[in-house]
């Protein structure tokens, strides 16, 4: 039980965000959801398909448009904020959307519920804490050996889009001193799932190999993401918004560290093809090595346990979901793969 019955979900339309809304309207049935998204090229009505809509409204807007968050913010119990310009490449080619979204739109989040005194929730990334060395390069390499992040690592942010990301969690947490907002952080490793845009790392190989495209892999293959099924993410956020600690991080993850060539391997075995079919391709700018998140506050402090940790299955099931729902990427396919091939990835 909680005392939430209205929620507004910032980037509700995006692939995190519809996971989560389909979360609380599966699981939490007393609870109505307000999105607000802007339906930027990541953002799709589509996500939100087939749910009720006495359960789900949505609102089309920009989170940096303060008449519109000060009223919707007025109306509501908590916020959970996921709106973001979400992808390191477009990043490195662009990083205005990043400033404006990530760090303007937050700090106009954050100004409306200081004004109305609302709980809110800021949805981060693992990024902000910059990469780790890799297993291999460590002294006594091998299983469990190597530091992670945790809720003390310094920040240490890449690329354009993981700086936003910090300097919107730093916004945060100079709310939560200075004015006293309830806030919660929670930093995430990398998501998969349904819903999610083709333009990433799964999706892109999984839709390129049901368009007869060869998957493309980033540098040596090499670098490590520490994979979590979106709806573990979507269970963990409720459990930080209901039980967590105002002004607390939480750092969120599920032990799924795997280095890119060998999630490449996985899918292209799940989908019946040779586990060399793929191209080497140029590395990205500056990219992060490898990301590991130590989860035991999650653990110990809110009892949130992942349940979606066989990765196996889940990719397989990720795979029937791209496989089955063509119509949801396949108009898009060409222009991301011509962005991509701009810089010859
Ligand atoms: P996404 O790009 O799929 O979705 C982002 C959504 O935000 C889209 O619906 C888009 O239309 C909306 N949006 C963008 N700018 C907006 C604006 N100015 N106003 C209103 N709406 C706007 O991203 P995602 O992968 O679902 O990520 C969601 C959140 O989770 C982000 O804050 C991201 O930093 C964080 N996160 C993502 C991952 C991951 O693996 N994808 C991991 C950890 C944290
Ligand atoms: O075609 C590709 N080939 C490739 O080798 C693409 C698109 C990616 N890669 C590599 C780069 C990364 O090492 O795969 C890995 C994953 O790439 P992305 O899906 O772009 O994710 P990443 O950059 O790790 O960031 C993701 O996780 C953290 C999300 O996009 C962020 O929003 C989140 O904060």
């Amino acid at each position: 039980m909680t005392d939430y019955k209205n929620i507004l979900v910032t980037g509700g339309a995006g692939f995190i965000g519809a996971n989560f809304v389909r979360y609380i309207v599966e699981e939490h049935p007393d609870i109505f959801v307000t999105v607000l998204d802007k339906l930027t090229y990541a953002g799709n009505r589509a996500n939100l398909a087939g749910l009720p809509e006495d359960r789900v409204k949505l609102v089309v807007g920009d989170i940096a448009d303060a008449p519109l968050v000060d009223q919707l913010v007025s109306e509501t119990d908590a916020v959970i904020h996921y709106a973001a310009e979400s992808h390191n490449d477009n990043s490195l080619q662009d990083p205005s959307p990043f400033v404006q979204t990530n760090i303007i739109g937050t700090y106009t989040l954050l100004e409306a519920v200081r004004k109305y005194n609302k709980r809110f929730h800021h949805v981060s990334t693992d990024e902000v804490y910059g990469d780790l060395p890799l297993r291999e390069d460590l002294p006594g390499h091998g299983e469990g050996v190597g530091e992670k992040f945790t809720p003390e690592s310094p920040y240490r942010p890449s690329s354009p889009y993981s700086s936003t990301k910090a300097g919107s969690d730093l916004l945060v947490r100079a709310w939560v001193r200075s004015f006293g907002v309830q806030a919660t952080i929670s930093n995430t490793s990398n998501n998969y799932g349904p819903y999610q845009h083709i333009e990433k790392f799964i999706p892109r190989q999984v839709t390129s190999i049901l368009s007869g495209i060869k998957p493309k892999l980033y540098g040596n293959g090499k670098n490590v993401r520490d994979w979590i099924h979106t709806y573990d993410h979507a269970t963990a956020v409720w459990a930080i918004l209901t039980k967590g600690k105002i002004g607390e991080t939480y750092l969120v993850g599920a032990d799924g560290e795997k280095d890119n060539i060998t999630v490449l391997r996985a899918i292209l075995k799940d989908m019946g093809k040779p586990e060399d079919d793929f191209d080497f391709v140029q590395d990205r700018s500056g990219h992060d090595l490898r990301y590991a998140i130590d989860a035991t506050k999650m653990h110990e402090e809110l009892g949130w346990q992942p349940k979606y940790t066989d990765f196996a299955s889940g990719l397989a099931h990720t795979i029937q979901w791209y496989t089955d729902n063509q119509d949801w990427w396949q108009a898009e396919k060409a222009e991301v793969e011509a962005k991509y091939a701009k810089n010859n990835q």
